[in-house]
């Protein structure tokens, strides 16, 4: 599904219709405050949203499909392109509506190269990691003495940050594509967007994959996104079935703050560092084809889809049943439940410690003793199996829908079947992050458990998690009951602002993706 980013018209090419009123006061408020900020109005308006991961998480740095979709909170960047005075340097002014805890900024900076400083954690670290991205597309495109232009710019997110939902991803994408509108492209290629965003990310110091950049990209108003990464990035648009409105998304926060760029040496990076030697370690152990595998496009240059792929080169097998294998298989390979360490690892993949660490950890710091390859390997391989268990449910209903002719009372009792068996899915991913991947946290266990108990079908936390929200299939008339036991036995007990409270609980439509909107 490729394509350009749609240029909008109107907010109503942007938004859901319930969002509306709400989105336009606040675009207004925007246009205003430019011109207040400086001086006359922006020229185009460029928008990114965040995503909710519906299921498939921690696999898409090991190359396995996910399923995300668009939500309504998003990034928006009011933009004007200013002549360029100097001859070596261009300037960018960027301001933030919630200017008290976002300040303002002015770079100059040099044509030939954006400088990021990842050790300092400055919120405009991401405003200049997609424009690092964009400028190198276009000096790639038009030459290396293409010269960007200066800007000033306006920004608005309403995507909590740390909380699970990608603020991240849609502030970068929502840059990048500034700059290349800036710059004169007005047919913004999706997939080219997409993959700078990627790789720009990583700048910022977290060696992510890349869901939220494809979800905040390419979603479709209604619809949930199948992003696979193998042999290409691609994205589907997988639609939820009509006549199921039972089929509810709702998005909880722990309001526990999760900073990946803080955290990473000992959660996200780790875990992208456990996938991939768990991958050598597998290929060292299983395949007859070498010690080393193939490069491919994971974030370390390798990963458990690619020894997948390795391992089952000539295999007929279907493509869940290798996931079944694989499962048996990292069992009985790596057995040391309570982890490897650099000198075990190392022995295996023929090399030494201090090769080891180059090859491995020395681009993303990381700190452990241990790695838990066992565990690491059997979330990624089973998530990547409920990922397809859940999109062959969505894509065919009647798989557990009855053949006869059906009553009114067992079309609804096989709708709850459907419900039930997605909702399963869910929960048995949540076990899996909890256990094998240890990436929950009480909050987040204390959330699903409380939402099951009130009647959720499945809950689960979405995002990077130790911490951030968790995402619930609830059925429409228990939305209610849900939200009534969160208040009472989780946010009743939480010191939280008038703000937090009523950000707390979003029930969740799918929304559209990337756009630029002209400011006529
Ligand atoms: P969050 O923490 O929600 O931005 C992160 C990664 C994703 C994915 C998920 C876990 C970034 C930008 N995103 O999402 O690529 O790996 O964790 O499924 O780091
Ligand atoms: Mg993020």
């Amino acid at each position: 599904m490729a394509g350009t980013v749609p240029v909008a018209k109107s907010l109503k090419d942007i938004y859901t219709e319930d969002a509306l009123p709400t989105q336009i006061e606040r675009w207004e408020k925007l246009l205003r405050q430019f011109e207040t900020n400086y001086g006359h109005s922006p020229q185009f308006v460029s928008r990114s949203p965040g995503r909710v991961n519906i299921i498939g998480e921690h696999i898409d740095y090991s190359l396995y499909s996910v399923l995300p979709a668009a939500i309504t909170a998003d990034v928006i960047l009011s933009v004007s392109v200013v002549d360029n005075t100097s001859a070596d340097s261009y300037k960018i002014k960027v301001s933030n509506v919630q200017s008290s805890r976002f300040p303002s900024y002015e770079f100059d900076i040099p044509y030939n190269s954006v400088e990021i400083d990842a050790t300092v954690h400055e919120w405009t670290n991401y405003f200049k990691s997609g424009l690092r991205g964009a400028v190198e597309l276009l000096q790639k495109k038009h030459g290396a003495d293409f010269k960007p232009k200066s800007m000033e710019i306006l920004m608005d997110g309403t995507v909590p940050a740390g909380g699970g939902l990608s603020s991240s991803a849609a502030f970068v994408s929502a840059s990048a594509l500034a700059v290349m509108y800036a710059n004169g492209e007005k047919a913004v290629d999706k997939t080219e967007l997409t993959e700078l965003a990627i790789v720009s990310e990583r700048a910022v110091g977290v060696n992510s994959g890349g869901m939220d950049q494809s979800a905040s990209v390419f979603s479709l108003r209604g619809s949930a996104l199948l992003v696979s990464f193998v042999p290409t990035l691609t994205a589907r648009p997988i639609q939820f079935p009509k006549t199921n409105p039972e089929l509810n998304f709702v998005i909880a926060q722990s309001f526990v703050v999760s900073d990946k760029q803080v955290t990473a040496p000992v959660c996200y990076n780790l875990r992208v560092v456990e996938c991939t030697l768990a991958a050598e370690y597998l290929n060292a152990v299983l395949n007859k084809k070498g010690t080393h595998l193939p490069p491919d496009s994971g974030p370390l240059g390798v990963s458990l889809r690619g020894f997948h792929t390795n391992y089952f080169s000539d295999s007929p097998l279907p493509f869940e049943d290798q996931l079944k294998e694989l499962i048996t298989l990292t069992k009985s390979t790596l057995t040391q439940t309570d982890g490897y360490t650099r000198e075990e690892i190392a022995t295996v993949l023929k090399m030494t410690v201090p090769e080891l660490n180059k090859r491995f950890t020395s681009t993303v710091p990381i700190r452990a003793e241990k790695f838990k390859l066992c565990q690491r390997a059997l979330h990624v391989f089973s998530e990547a199996l409920r990922v397809l268990q859940f999109l062959s449910l969505l894509e065919h209903p009647s798989s557990l829908l009855p053949t006869s002719t059906s009553t009114s009372t067992s079309t609804s009792t096989s709708t709850e079947t459907f419900n039930r068996a997605l909702g399963d899915l869910m929960n048995q991913t949540q076990d899996s992050c909890r256990e094998d991947y240890e990436c929950s946290c009480p909050e987040l266990d204390e959330l699903c458990r409380i939402a099951r108990e009130a009647g959720a079908y499945g809950s689960r936390l979405t995002g990077a998690g130790w911490g951030g929200c968790s995402v619930h299939l609830v059925p429409g008339d228990k939305v209610q009951a849900v939200k009534e036991a969160w208040e009472r036995e989780y946010y009743g007990k939480r010191e939280l602002s008038e703000e937090q409270r009523e950000a707390a609980v979003v029930v969740s439509r799918p929304g559209g993706g990337s756009a630029v909107f002209v400011v006529e």
